[in-house]
């Protein structure tokens, strides 16, 4: 039998599974949360799709990068847009995400400290999306 639930796969930081997480927390869906220290990755990996995380599994289903998973549970939850014209300008925003955490990306590893990025900017950033989100939501209605 099919398993219903979802379960993310992450390690126990925000990175590329916070948006996943955040998707989550504003449907109110529950969902098993699985933070995998670093010790116990190299285990893992060779079971992941596409040999890094996050992964989630719903129905029986594993699913690899990030972005396809964040589009997949928008769509699951609701929040994917009604139209293919929400659904392209829903598109766009995810994209500009990932288009500025490959930049936050260079700059964490960044070995000047005046260059790195903080957790909190992080935070920002995401809220930020989400405005544009729903402002953008509510300019097509
Ligand atoms: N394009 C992938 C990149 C995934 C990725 O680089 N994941 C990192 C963590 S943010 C990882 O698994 N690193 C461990 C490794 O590569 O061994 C995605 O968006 O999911």
């Amino acid at each position: 039998m099919s398993n219903k639930n979802f379960k993310l796969t992450y390690f126990n930081v925000r990175g590329r599974g916070e948006l996943i997480r955040l998707l989550f927390a504003y449907a109110e869906k529950q969902y098993e949360d699985n933070r995998v220290n670093f010790e116990n990755w190299p285990a893992l990996k060779p079971e992941t799709p596409y040999l890094s995380l996050p992964i989630l599994e719903h129905g029986g289903v594993t699913i690899g990068q990030s972005v396809s998973i964040a589009r997949y549970v928008a769509k699951e939850l609701g929040l994917a847009g009604r139209t293919t014209l929400e659904q392209a300008l829903t598109d766009g925003i995810i994209d500009s995400i990932t288009d500025i955490f490959n930049e936050l990306v260079k700059h964490a590893f960044e070995k000047e400290e005046t260059k790195k990025v903080s957790d909190l900017f992080y935070v920002y950033l995401y809220m930020g999306c989400i405005i544009v989100f729903f402002k953008i939501q509510d300019d097509v209605h």
